[in-house]
């Protein structure tokens, strides 16, 4: 139990140049912490809001001074010197006073900058690491890295229409062997694109954003400089896709920007094959958060072979997740937390993943900054797999520095230690 002492929070800028909020917090003991909320480009129509000011004469209508002011003038004298909170006690606070479904009141934004910066602080307070205060079960676990090495989609400018062609490291030994492989296929990438005279400039998440035509010449062109960079794929090394197919699914169909059309039971079988054609362990968002009837259609189809990942159509929301699980979508869920917008109902949420034997991915933001809190997070809820970017950028590149010093300090056995791949991989 914590007695808060002062909290102030500002305006600051995320990687894209875009606002967001920071906040500050002190408790009486002296400890202190510090939140930074990240933002999305590709967002779930069902996210909590992301209160912003609309008025396009000010960083084109971003600025966040509205939820600023919230935290200072309105949550800062409900919460300071008011009564002893536990991460819970607080969030739930927040909630009520923010008094709406989708805390569009306050601000989802303002809520989780609150929400992180207790964290940071109680933490402190505690003498423990942070992984050690989201750790659920006594089970802590380094996790295997979903790197993002070719970005399209709504993070780049490119042709691509699948927003994130990632590798997944899983066959090593320790976090930084694993990241150390990431890094090498990640410049041997670079080689390959410049030796085809394609882009090597980087999209949102750090991620190459070349003028590549298709799906599967994206992820023939990663096959290559995996082997190249000395590394087995299918072994070592797997690859993920996020479609984020909510973003060209209109008028109940998947649009390609190659002007072909597909419904859903046409876009899962061009899924399966994808899958049966390269070495995939993870498709997020495969079918669009519009589609319950596709997800089905596509969970029924591949989740004995790999991890069905649904983003845009669960938000991180234990409701809209219950039901999920109830309707059988997906075997795998996204957790944002500036999605649900605080720390206890992303913890929430990823309990009910584990009770209900769907795996759980910590993942940032298209927007990022300099907080790591996602590296604790995925520690301490031992989700075993981060979706943090690429291997370029220092708002990508801290959350895999955090896991370094981690594994310094806990050990490497902690790697990939419950295998949440194990089920797809025999
Ligand atoms: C996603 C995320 C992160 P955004 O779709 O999974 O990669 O993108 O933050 O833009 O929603
Ligand atoms: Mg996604």
């Amino acid at each position: 139990m914590s007695i808060i002492k002062n909290i102030k929070a500002r305006q600051i800028l995320d990687s894209r140049g875009n606002p967001t909020i920071e906040v500050d917090m002190r408790l009486d003991c002296g400890a202190d912490g510090r939140g930074i909320v990240p933002s999305g480009a590709s967002t779930g129509a069902l996210e909590a809001l992301e209160l912003r000011d609309g008025d396009d004469s000010i960083y084109l209508g971003k600025s966040v001074i509205n939820a600023v002011n919230n935290i200072n003038n309105e949550i800062a004298p409900k919460i300071i010197d008011t009564e002893s909170f536990t991460q819970a006690s607080l969030d739930n606070l927040l909630i009520d006073l923010d008094g709406t479904d989708n805390k569009k009141r306050l601000g989802a934004n303002a809520i989780l900058g609150t929400s992180l910066a207790f964290s940071h602080a109680k933490a402190k307070s505690s003498g423990k690491s942070l992984y050690d205060t989201y750790n659920l079960d006594n089970n802590l676990s380094l996790p295997v890295p979903m790197m993002n090495i070719i970005n399209g989609g709504a993070h780049a400018n490119n042709s691509l229409d699948f927003q994130e062609f990632m590798i997944l490291p899983i066959g090593f030994d320790s976090f930084n062997e694993s990241l150390r492989a990431g890094v090498e296929i990640f410049h041997s990438l670079k080689a390959k694109l410049n030796k085809h005279s394609l882009a090597t400039a980087v999209g949102d998440e750090g991620g190459f954003a070349p003028n590549i035509k298709s799906n599967s010449e994206a992820l023939e062109i990663i096959l290559d400089a995996i082997s190249q960079a000395g590394y087995k794929s299918g072994s070592e090394v797997w690859l993920g896709l996020d479609v984020a197919s909510s973003e060209f699914y209109k008028q109940g169909k998947y649009n390609l920007s190659d002007g072909s059309s597909y419904t859903n039971i046409e876009f899962c079988r061009y899924l399966e094959e994808l899958s049966s054609n390269y070495p995939i362990i993870s498709i997020e968002d495969g079918m669009s958060e519009d589609d319950w009837e596709g997800w089905s259609l596509l969970t029924k189809a591949l989740t004995h072979k790999l991890q069905l990942v649904g983003d845009d159509v669960f938000v991180t929301n234990p409701d809209i997740f219950k039901k999920g699980i109830n309707e059988k979508i997906a075997n795998a869920i996204l957790i944002k937390f500036n999605q649900i917008g605080s720390i206890t109902e992303t913890l929430d949420t990823i309990s009910m993943a584990k009770a209900n034997n769907y795996n759980y991915i910590i993942s940032h933001r298209s927007g990022e900054t300099e907080d790591v809190t996602i590296a604790d997070l995925a520690v301490g809820t031992a989700s075993g797999q981060i979706k943090t970017g690429s291997l370029s950028r220092s708002d990508r590149t801290a959350k895999y520095n955090q896991l370094l010093r981690i594994e310094e300090e806990i050990g490497a056995s902690y790697f990939n230690k419950d295998n949440v791949f194990g089920r797809w991989l025999k």
